[in-house]
């Protein structure tokens, strides 16, 4: 048995092999019924309302970004989600996109870009009484789009998680996984 194979297996014996699923500090996080619409995972907050600000903040509580949807794929899924769940249809959702930095210039509150996808309702953005600066989904006959609205207004949120981490910690994980699981005569690495 070489070094690594005996470190291995005293993580395995030492039960520490549960807490190195949870090395992601998202140990709350992981206890909200995350939702796989699409090709995202989603935190739909439909049990409290909040302001813009409040919304982001709220998502990075929990290790997301308010959601910001980037392509048609991605609208198309969310609306046909929030469409056919009872009690969601008639809500509004705050996204992470904003045009407080520049009148008219819509970026990515996740990452400082040009919001990549649009999907404005009928005569929107109108930047209604020059103070209309958050973009949220409203329904129009039961087909969700995107409005500017003023960012103190009080709106439900939707989160998402953030894809590259996601993806490197599975990826972490299912390394870790197989190293343990090669060793079979450790019953803590088995079940
Ligand atoms: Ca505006
Ligand atoms: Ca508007």
């Amino acid at each position: 048995m070489d070094l690594r194979q005996y470190f291995i297996l005293m993580l395995c014996f030492a039960g520490v092999l549960p807490k190195s699923i949870n090395i992601s500090n998202r140990d709350e996080s992981e206890k909200q019924p995350f939702l796989e619409i699409g090709s995202k995972y989603y935190l739909i907050n439909t049990a409290t309302t909040m302001n813009w600000f409040n919304a982001a903040l709220y998502c990075r509580n929990y290790d997301m970004d308010l959601a910001v949807i980037e392509s048609a794929a991605e609208m198309n899924a969310l609306n046909s989600y929030l469409t056919t769940n009872e009690g969601l249809v008639s809500l509004y959702f705050w996204l992470g996109v904003s045009d407080l930095a520049e009148e008219g210039k819509f970026m990515s509150l996740k990452d400082g870009r040009p919001m990549l996808y649009a999907k404005w309702s009928g005569g929107q953005p109108d930047n209604a009484g020059q103070n209309e600066d958050c973009v949220h989904l409203w329904p129009v006959n039961n087909i969700f789009y995107m409005n500017d609205n003023n960012c103190m207004s009080y709106f439900h949120i939707i989160c998402e998680l953030r894809q590259s981490k996601k993806t490197c910690d599975v990826c972490d994980l299912k390394i870790f996984m197989e190293r343990c699981m090669q060793h079979t005569n450790v019953p803590n690495c088995r079940n």
